[in-house]
Formats: structure tokens, C-alpha cells, sequence
């Protein structure tokens, strides 16, 4: 417990943990049973090119997702990639900017062009009506972003993209296990892309999947992930090696064993966190409940008030990180920001400039229990509460 200023450790005190909290998921499965599963592997002597585990990973993950085809890779990016050349986009795709940069880095390896659009404050979301004023003759598709496990105007983006005859694909990294209206998302748009990443809720280490149920467009995406001819008898003129390994496919199925009681953990924390963080000064808690559907609670969001708050965050995630509470800036700086999107173009894009500058994350998952919580909440209320004194500090030493 803090109880003065110099009691921090940015400023010699010590540090809240020794071991550091981080943000990343990491859930892990039981050893003996990843040894099980590893020792069969090596009996096997069968370790990739669409081996029994990646088959049934992808079978269990359609059966959960209630979704006519699972095709899993290798990670969420190249996932993208694979995505948007089997829709065989080609011209604009309007994409936020407030995302992680894989999201449109992927559309730039397939030569596509990332029209940013702006996001909503309260949400962190695209909104139709902005999306729209974009849609111009070279727009080829939408590539909406389920951010922090929410839905992105399935229904509605669904609708504008049929109007204007454009393709909807989605970047799913957040949102495995979230569902709107009853449905799973991995059923929306045309098609819809996962991350497995080990600091997800499903983690394969590395690896993704694509959902869809087109069977046209699934038979694209299973030929293009395989670099020569294979069962799908497709041609196509871009193709590449985005299979997953049976060591991925291993972990990812005894992680989607546990899925259900890990996302428990994670609302547990994140029910924590809703409680403890209403008495801090100058912080707001983004929700990120799918009210009345499902949530992963992958991420704890929050975002302080810069005009009120005396500590900005990027000091307020200093200080915090001293302590050995990662904290982390997901996003900064926004992707428009970042080479080689800088150079070529400026958009007007307020909210995500601001969200670029006020929101962070507190750690959750497997290594966080509810007391860390309360810790970190006291952590951050006793930060928030001596800002001022606290900037000054931090302003004098540098
Ligand atoms: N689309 C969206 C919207 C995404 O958020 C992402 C990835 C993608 C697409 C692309 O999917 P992948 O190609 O990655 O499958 C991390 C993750 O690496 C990345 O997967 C994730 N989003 C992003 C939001 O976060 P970094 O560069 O911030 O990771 P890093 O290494 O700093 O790790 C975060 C924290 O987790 C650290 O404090 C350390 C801890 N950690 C990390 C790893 C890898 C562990 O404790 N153990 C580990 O094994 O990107």
C-alpha cells in the first residue's frame, strides 16, 4: 500500500509486483495433458499439412461457432491476408484506424488500399453512416473490427455492403466466444478472421482460423492457404504456406476445452475491475459487454479524461509499469500514424486521435486474481488521486 508519492517505484519505492501482471491472456492447459497430446504427435510423426488435429480443431470450432466452415492458419494476420485474396478484393478497403496494425498491414500485402474511417467514442467501433460517406467506385470491401469482443453493426454493414454491391469481411482477433443476437460471431459478412495468439483467450501459441459459410468462398480460402494443388482442385493466382501446425492445433483444442471456464474467470475480473474502478478520479471503465449476448472479456479498457485529469496516460502507464502492472497503450499511435500509412495520406479521423491518447489496458487473465484487482485499483485510485504532484515529479526528472 502506497502512502505517500515517493512510496512509488518510479520514484525508488518498491515495486507493487516483482513478478509483472501483463495484459496477455496466456491461458494454459493442464501439462500432463499437453504432454498426452504432444506424445501423440511424435507416435504419429505427423506434425503439419492438415494433419488429424487441425481436422478436428476445425470441426469442433464449426460445431461451437454454429458455422458451416473453420479453416485454421497460422496467425491471425496471415489469416487476413488469405482472406482478403480469396473475396479477390482489389482497390479500397475502408478499415478503422483505431486497431492493432496487422489489421491493415494484411490489406497492404495483398496491394490493397486502406481507407480509414473514424470510430465511434463510446463503442471504439465503425459506425455505418461513416462508412458510408466513404464508399466511392473504387471501394472494393469493408473490413469491419469486432474490438474488445464487440459486435461491429453486423446487421447493419451487412445491409450497406449489399446496397453498394462491396464485400464485408471482418477482423475477428477479439471476439472468439461473443456472440449478438444469439449468434456467434464468426457467422457475420462474408467471411470473418481469428487469432489463436497466445495472448488470446484460445490460445494455439500462434494460429487463427477463417469462418464463412459460403462454400465457394471456403474453397478459396482452403486452396490459397496451400502453396500447390491439393483436394480442392482450385486455381488461384495467389497462394501460400498459411497452414497450422498439428503442436498448434494441439494446444488450441485443449484451450477450446477450457474456453468457457476461462472467459468466466476473465468477467470475473472484469466484474471486478467495473466495481473497484467507478471510485477513481478522472477514469472511465469502456464497456464491453454484448448486453444480453456473450463476451470473452479479453481486455479490460479504460480511458482517462485528459482535460480533468493532472496525469496523462502515457504517465499514468509509467508509473503503473514500474509497479510491475503492464499496462499497455493498445492503440498507440493509431495506424494512420505509422509508416507507410503517414506518408500517403491524413485523414480526419477526431475520435480516433483522441482514443490514440487516452485509452489503456489493465492486465487480465490467467495470471491476474480478483485480490490483484483490488491492488491494481488501489494502485491506480492512489495515482489518479496525487496526479498533480505526481506530473510534477515525473516532469522535474526528465
Ligand atoms: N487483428 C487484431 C485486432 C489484433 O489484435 C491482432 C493481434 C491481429 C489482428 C493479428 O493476430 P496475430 O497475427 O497476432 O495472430 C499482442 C499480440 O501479439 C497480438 O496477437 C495482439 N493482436 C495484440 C493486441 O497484442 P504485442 O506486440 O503488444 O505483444 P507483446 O509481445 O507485447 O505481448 C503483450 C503482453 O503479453 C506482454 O506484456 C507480454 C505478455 N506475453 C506475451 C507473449 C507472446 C506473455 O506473457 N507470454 C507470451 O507468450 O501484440
Amino acid at each position: 500500500m502506497k502512502r505517500s508519492v515517493d512510496d512509488l517505484a518510479i520514484f525508488g519505492g518498491t515495486p507493487e509486483y516483482e513478478k509483472p501482471l501483463h495484459i496477455g491472456q496466456i491461458y494454459l492447459p493442464e501439462w500432463a495433458d499437453f504432454v498426452n497430446e504432444f506424445e501423440a504427435i511424435f507416435e504419429r510423426s505427423y506434425f503439419t499439412n492438415h494433419g488429424p488435429l487441425v481436422a478436428q480443431l476445425e470441426q469442433q470450432l464449426a460445431q461451437f461457432l454454429g458455422v458451416k466452415h473453420v479453416i485454421c492458419v497460422t496467425n491471425g494476420t496471415i489469416s487476413l491476408m488469405i482472406a482478403a485474396r480469396a473475396l479477390e478484393l482489389s482497390g479500397e478497403v475502408i478499415v478503422p484506424s483505431f486497431t492493432f496494425p496487422a489489421t491493415v498491414q494484411a490489406l497492404s500485402w495483398c496491394g490493397l488500399t486502406p481507407v480509414f474511417c473514424d470510430v465511434d467514442h463510446d463503442t471504439h467501433l465503425l459506425l455505418p453512416e461513416k462508412v458510408e460517406a466513404l464508399i466511392n467506385e473504387n471501394t472494393c470491401a469493408v473490413l469491419g473490427v469486432h474490438l474488445w469482443g464487440k459486435a461491429c453493426a453486423p446487421a447493419a454493414l451487412q445491409m450497406l455492403c449489399h446496397k453498394h454491391g462491396i464485400r464485408l469481411m471482418y477482423d475477428s482477433a477479439h471476439a472468439l466466444g461473443c456472440s449478438v443476437g444469439g449468434v456467434y460471431m464468426g457467422n457475420y459478412g462474408d467471411l470473418e478472421s481469428f487469432s489463436f495468439h497466445a495472448t488470446k483467450v484460445l490460445n494455439g501459441a500462434e494460429g487463427g482460423c477463417i469462418t464463412t459459410n459460403d462454400d465457394d468462398v471456403a474453397n478459396r480460402l482452403r486452396t490459397i492457404r496451400n502453396f500447390h494443388a491439393d483436394h480442392t482442385h482450385m486455381n488461384s493466382k495467389y497462394r501460400i504456406n498459411g497452414k497450422m501446425t498439428e503442436a498448434q492445433a494441439a494446444m488450441a483444442l485443449l484451450g477450446l476445452r477450457n474456453l468457457k471456464k476461462n472467459i468466466a474467470n476473465n468477467e470475473e475480473l472484469y466484474s471486478a475491475y467495473k466495481r473497484h474502478s467507478s471510485t477513481w478520479d478522472h477514469v472511465r471503465m469502456i464497456d464491453t459487454e454484448n448486453h444480453d449476448d456473450e463476451n470473452n472479456f479479453q481486455y479490460c479498457v479504460f480511458e482517462i479524461d485528459a482535460d480533468a485529469s493532472s496525469i496523462t496516460r502515457d504517465d499514468l502507464v509509467t508509473v503503473l509499469t514500474a509497479e510491475g502492472v503492464l499496462a499497455r497503450r493498445y492503440f498507440y499511435p493509431g495506424v494512420h500514424r505509422i509508416e507507410p500509412y503517414a506518408k500517403s495520406c491524413s485523414p480526419e479521423l477526431p475520435v480516433t486521435e483522441k482514443l490514440c491518447s487516452t485509452v489503456f489496458q489493465l492486465p487480465i487473465g490467467a495470471s491476474v486474481r480478483t485480490d490483484d484487482v483490488q491492488r491494481i485499483s488501489d494502485l491506480v485510485g492512489f495515482i489518479m488521486r496525487h496526479g498533480d504532484n505526481i506530473s510534477k515529479k515525473l516532469s522535474s526528472s526528465r
